[in-house]
């Protein structure tokens, strides 16, 4: 019997007893024990009534049990979707109508909540930081030892949401053999053998923590120092232990602020990886000034995986994302045709890492990727003449903070359902901590309302990092002759 995924990540460490996970408590997991925990898991994934292809939602603590249960969903045929902790009851309920999973597994104090979204016919099992949550409870009293369901290259592994243009979140199909196939071209080019440590502070709930970090690391064997939560004292701490780190760009930003940050700390560090937002030449220029190491930088997707990547050896160039991964095609177009190098275009991506669509929305999938399998990113970029990628701007309406992404058109629908507002722009500015952050130009119908009144009726319906920082209420929108409102504008006149 063949599992794509669980026959390269999983199986081969049935007897590895080097240490897989580093956790926050001091103590370890080794590999061995992590493939026995996956299967505890999967038999409580099973007992639950879960079938190959259902949907298992998880929005909890970042514990090994946690990580483990994508194993366990890997295993028993089924498709993970994490969502994000920030995520509100009404953001949750949206993902749990449109992805109807079989089971669902939070944090205890949402338990209530979580029942109540869920209603009958799914099961809702906890998740704790201390393993008392019923997941890992149930899980102790089950045998360690699983009969691995089939799935092959194009059966889903996991379904991940990324919020769209349109304002409705968009689940992202993906397969044993995107995730794969994204995992040994990343594992081979950064040169990730089981001698690296990797530093893992990252969320992992999107693709940067889970696959590109997690996918990696068991492909390669390498021992992980599983962190909670980003936090500076923390990686000090484990620099001088550790080879490797993946982080978003304000993890680097925040590194250069601590003092503590010398070459002598780094001395065994590898490689340190940027992405999932753009990294400011100025940070990789100060980061190699204080470290001597060149941050790699790479650009992806929730839907591609991951597309380029700087090289390992070479040259990484400040301000680029460097080359596509083997096996991805990228090229540059304008409106799907192939432009020269040089110039501007549309970045559109096609290979095994390329998703197989968006869950329930085919006309959404339609218009994002082509019958010749090309992805239009929305990303606009330029090739030079050997090939190397720079991303120079986004033709999609999109906000990046702290690495998360926010559409403004999410936003501006819940603000202008605020009775007497008549509309609004959410755009971003420059932020030194987070790369952008998020501000409302507001237009009343009713000319009492203020902006605490509105923040107080929004704020509820959407997660922490989407709030804007300020809402600015305006006479008018600033718009072209073509009637569309000028954000540029907007972000040029609010900038400082
Ligand atoms: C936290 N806050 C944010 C925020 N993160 N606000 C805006 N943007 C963010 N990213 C809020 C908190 O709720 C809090 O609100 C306040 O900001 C300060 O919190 P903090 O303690 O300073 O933040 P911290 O917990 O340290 O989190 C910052 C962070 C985190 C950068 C460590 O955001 C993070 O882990 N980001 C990584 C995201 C990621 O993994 N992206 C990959 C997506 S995959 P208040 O006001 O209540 O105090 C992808 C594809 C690819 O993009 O290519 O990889
Ligand atoms: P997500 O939808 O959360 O997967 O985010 C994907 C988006 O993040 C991409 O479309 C890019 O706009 C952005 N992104 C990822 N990596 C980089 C990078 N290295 N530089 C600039 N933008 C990036």
């Amino acid at each position: 019997m063949t599992n794509t995924l669980y026959d390269a990540l999983i199986a081969p460490h049935a007897q590895n007893e080097a240490v897989f996970l580093d956790l926050d408590d001091g103590t370890s997991v080794t590999y061995a024990q992590f493939v026995a925990r996956v299967a505890q898991l999967a038999h409580v994934l099973v007992n639950a009534g879960v079938t190959p292809g259902d949907r298992v939602v998880v929005q909890g603590p970042k514990t090994a049990d946690a990580i483990a249960l994508y194993g366990a969903a890997v295993q028993a045929g089924a498709v993970y979707l994490p969502l994000n902790t920030a995520y509100t009851k009404s953001e949750v309920s949206y993902f749990i109508t449109d992805a109807a999973p079989r089971v669902v597994v939070c944090a205890p104090q949402n338990a209530d909540e979580m029942r109540d979204i869920c209603g009958d016919g799914r099961q809702v099992m906890t998740l704790s930081n201390d393993a008392s949550g019923t997941l890992s409870r149930q899980a102790n009293d089950q045998p360690t030892s699983f009969t691995t369901v089939t799935r092959g290259p194009d059966d889903l592994a996991a379904l991940l949401y990324t919020s769209g243009t349109t304002g409705r979140s968009k689940g992202a199909m993906l397969s044993h053999k995107n995730l794969l196939s994204n995992a040994i071209s990343l594992t081979d080019l950064w040169q990730i053998t089981n001698a690296d440590r990797l530093i893992h502070a990252l969320p992992i709930f999107h693709t940067h923590g889970l696959f590109v970090a997690m996918n990696t690391s068991l492909l390669s064997g390498a021992r992980v120092r599983f962190m909670n939560a980003f936090d500076v004292d923390v990686i000090v701490d484990e620099l001088p232990k550790s080879t490797m780190m993946m982080g978003v760009p304000t993890f680097y930003t925040r590194l250069l602020g601590d003092a503590r940050l010398t070459k002598d700390l780094v001395a065994k560090m590898r490689v340190f990886v940027s992405g999932s937002a753009p990294l400011l030449a100025e940070t990789h220029t100060a980061f190699e000034d204080r470290t001597g190491h060149r941050i790699l930088e790479r650009y992806g997707m929730t839907e591609t995986n991951m597309i380029t990547s700087n090289p390992f050896d070479g040259d990484r160039v400040a301000g680029t994302v460097g080359y596509p991964l083997p096996g991805t095609e990228v090229e540059i177009t304008d409106n799907g045709t192939p432009i020269a190098a040089g110039d501007v275009g549309m970045i559109e991506v096609r290979g095994d890492n390329v998703f197989q669509g968006y869950w329930n929305m085919p006309e959404k999938t339609a218009e994002e990727l082509r019958d010749t399998g090309f992805f239009i990113t929305g990303d606009l970029g330029v090739k030079d003449a050997d090939g190397r990628i720079s991303i120079v701007g986004r033709q999609k309406d999109l906000i990046i903070s702290g690495g998360y992404n926010i559409y403004p058109k999410e936003i501006e629908d819940v603000i202008n359902d605020v009775a007497g507002v008549l509309e609004s722009a959410v755009f971003g500015i420059p932020n030194a901590d987070f790369g952008e952050s998020v501000l409302a130009a507001v237009v009343l119908e009713d000319a009492n309302l203020t902006d605490d009144a509105i923040r107080a009726l929004v704020e509820p319906h959407l997660a922490r990092f989407k709030h804007p920082r300020r809402y600015i209420l305006l006479d008018a929108l600033p718009r072209n002759t073509m009637g569309k409102v000028q954000k540029n504008v907007l972000r040029a006149t609010y900038s400082s």
